[in-house]
């Protein structure tokens, strides 16, 4: 081998060699991004969950379903709710995207929620009697027994 070609080796070498810090550091940097995106998507799910009106009845929206999915209510008064959306938009099916829909003739409700959002919405029942309201934005909507809740009118 001639000097040349061996110090061409060497340098080649050195390249190498230099190229480890910067992957390093690279490393770091996604290990970082990750954890702190992390920790974002857990900090706004808390942030999310303190209902606006506090006299509202508190709902959540997620894709197990309605909590509570039984309200009761008296015909002729005023029905106040706070529906929170915790989920990100992360989410596969719908986005994250929720809905609240009572369109049983009762009342005409349609309220959509984006991701990690909060609504507060009234309606005053009429007639008493059981009625049902669903979610139309995920996993099947209305056909999907967890996406339902009933409003029991006294
Ligand atoms: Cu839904």
């Amino acid at each position: 081998m001639s000097k040349s070609k061996k110090l061409k080796k060497i340098m080649l070498k050195e390249k190498q060699t230099k190229k480890l810090p910067y992957m390093s550091i690279l490393f770091v940097v996604i290990i970082i991004a990750i954890f702190s995106s992390a920790a974002y998507i857990v900090m706004s799910r808390t942030v999310s969950q303190e209902p606006l009106d506090k006299d509202a009845i508190k709902m959540t929206i997620t894709m197990s379903g309605f909590q509570p999915n039984v309200i009761r209510a008296k015909a002729g008064e005023l029905v106040t709710i706070n529906l929170i959306n915790p989920d990100s938009s992360m989410h596969t099916d719908g986005g994250g995207v929720h809905s609240f829909k009572l369109t049983s003739g009762l009342a005409n409700v349609n309220v959509t929620l984006q991701p990690e959002s909060q609504k507060v919405f009234s309606f005053t029942p009429t007639q008493p009697g059981e009625y049902q309201w669903y979610c139309d934005s995920c996993c099947g909507g209305k056909e999907n027994p967890s996406m339902v809740g009933t409003l029991i009118v006294a």
